[in-house]
């Protein structure tokens, strides 16, 4: 399972208190006020880093703590700082405040740091409260509290290629061709409940790679709330390439030129953005299609939107190294063969 959303809770350590002493020397009767400050408690950070692909590491160790500043001390000696705590999130993780779903930081490139809960501030000793009408001071504060919060992370799927379709137009099917991704497949809609990733090599080489996601299927309506597709269309906002993916074979009572009109419509109903992203169109299962017409259709409607149009067979294999080249093609940088 993929998990792209978890929620933890983290707490600044908290400030060391000041405290209250005066100097004791042997032959001063009335020492000066020597009461040391409290340290300050460490923070929490986040920091991007290309070690992690998912959340899940949160998941199972979702509270964060960062170390209490240390009490002041006699003879002015202050309390020593709380250590901070580093908590590491893949690129590309959004945290907001679970509470009141602020924003409050996109980890958008490696290295990224971004303090998620300050330290108290360390209080201060009586030996600073002295002045010249004040000799003796007996005040001192306690240190403050660190910041607590509950946050939301959130990773979007870095994919670059990311397939849509009705549910059971074959994008699990064909991913599992692609990629070493093994989703689960089934003639019935809504197999996939969760998105799936594959890295596709596309050379012999294995050098150039990228990444697949496949989601649920989108049916009308989706972006109202029906069915399941939809709420995982986030996952492709990211991406560079959307492959729409129809069922043009006879196992499909629909016409395929209206479910790629269904699907269009639901796209921009869910971000105008998302829809005009570059696509290429695919005509899958066709070594079920009988009827010539139904690739045609399809065909037809990739030429009027000026689409980039294949037909594949994810169970003989037909057009899939094809597909695969042109994908590459519209994501990777050129291979330089000299
Ligand atoms: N004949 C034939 N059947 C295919 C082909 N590709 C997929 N199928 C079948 O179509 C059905 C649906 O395939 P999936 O890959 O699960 O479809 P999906 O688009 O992932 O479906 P959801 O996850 O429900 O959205 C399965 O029974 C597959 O075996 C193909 O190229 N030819
Ligand atoms: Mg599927």
């Amino acid at each position: 399972m993929f998990i792209d959303e978890v929620i933890i809770s983290v707490k600044g350590g908290d400030g060391g208190n000041g405290i209250l002493a005066f100097r004791r020397e042997k032959f001063v009767p009335k020492g000066g006020p020597s009461g040391g400050d409290g340290g300050r408690g460490g923070d929490v950070i986040m920091v991007a880093t290309s070690g992690y692909n998912t959340l899940l590491h949160l998941r199972y160790n979702p509270e964060h703590k960062a170390q209490r500043g240390r009490h002041g001390e006699g003879s002015n000696k202050k309390g020593h700082d709380g250590t901070d705590v580093e908590i590491g999130v893949p690129v590309g993780t959004v945290v907001t405040d679970a509470e009141t779903g602020g924003l409050i930081h996109d980890f958008a490139v490696e290295g990224d740091r971004f303090i998620v809960a300050k330290g108290g501030r360390g209080g201060r000793g009586n030996a600073r409260f002295m002045s010249s009408t004040h000799q003796a001071p007996t005040e001192h504060e306690d240190g403050k509290p660190g910041q607590e919060r509950r946050l939301q992370l959130e990773l979007k799927l870095l994919a670059d290629v990311g397939l849509v379709g009705f549910p059971n137009a074959g994008k699990s099917t064909l991913i599992s061709r692609i990629s070493a991704a093994k989703p689960k497949i089934a003639d019935y809609p809504f197999t996939t409940l969760e998105p799936n990733l594959g890295v596709v090599s596309p050379d012999a080489d294995n050098y150039r790679t990228f990444i697949v996601a496949d989601i649920p299927g989108l049916i009308e309506g989706a972006s109202e709330g029906h069915g399941l597709g939809i709420q995982f269309l986030r996952h492709v906002e990211r991406t560079r390439l959307l492959a729409h993916l129809v069922d043009v074979s006879e196992f499909s009572t629909r016409k395929p030129a209206d479910d790629f009109k269904i699907v269009m419509k639901e796209l921009e109903k869910f971000s105008a953005e998302l829809a005009a992203k570059p696509m290429i169109l695919v005509a899958t299962k066709i070594d079920a299609a009988q009827d010539a017409k139904r690739i045609a259709s399809l065909r037809a409607v990739a030429k009027r939107r000026n689409l980039p149009f294949f037909k594949i067979s994810s169970a003989t294999g037909e057009g899939i190294e094809e597909l695969k080249q042109a994908m590459a093609k519209l994501i990777l940088p050129p291979v330089n063969d000299e």
